[in-house]
């Protein structure tokens, strides 16, 4: 089911400075920046691989608001990582299998994520305590 880990999503309070201390410490590439509404985040993808139906990224994660699901993670944990993403062929295939094991969807159907992927999240006290995300990445 899983081809990939596409990305580690990491809450910070200062997206800039968060870029400039990922992208000069370990030598990695900003490739996409967005502002996602539904999600409540300004988000940046870090290139390091490309696999099997598509890359392997760092997420960087500011909250807009404080009570976005960032900005609550950030007032409770404070900074660090926030969700891990592993990437499916078929987000919503995937979404059904997962169901029907009895783990929680936190989403009914795939929403928009980075870089024109489909997303969906897994509640994080049905998978051993980790905020868990499927990324289906857009076609090339
Ligand atoms: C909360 N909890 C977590 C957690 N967030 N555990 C592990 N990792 C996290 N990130 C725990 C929390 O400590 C509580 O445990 C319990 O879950 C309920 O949390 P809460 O503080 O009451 O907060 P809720 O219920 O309001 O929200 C938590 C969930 C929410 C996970 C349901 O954040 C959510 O729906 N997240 C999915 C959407 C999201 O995160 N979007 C931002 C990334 P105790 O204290 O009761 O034991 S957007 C993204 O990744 C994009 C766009 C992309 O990749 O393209
Ligand atoms: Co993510």
């Amino acid at each position: 089911m899983f081809m990939r880990i596409d990305h580690i999503g990491i809450a910070c309070k200062d997206i800039e400075e968060k870029i400039a201390f990922f992208s000069e410490t370990f030598e990695l590439t900003v490739v996409a920046r967005e502002v996602n509404e539904e999600q409540g985040v300004k988000e940046a993808m870090l290139h390091i691989a490309d696999g099997e139906g598509g890359g392997s990224y760092i997420q960087l994660l500011e909250p807009l608001s404080e009570d976005s699901p960032v900005g609550k993670f950030l007032a409770k944990r404070g900074e660090g990582v926030h969700h891990v993403a592993f990437g499916v062929p078929d987000v919503a295939q995937a979404m059904a299998k997962i169901n029907e094991k009895g783990v929680r969807l936190l989403d009914e159907r795939p929403r928009h994520g980075s870089m024109g992927s489909e997303i969906a999240f897994l509640h994080p006290k049905d998978v051993g305590g980790m905020l868990t995300e499927l990324v289906q990445a857009a076609r090339p």
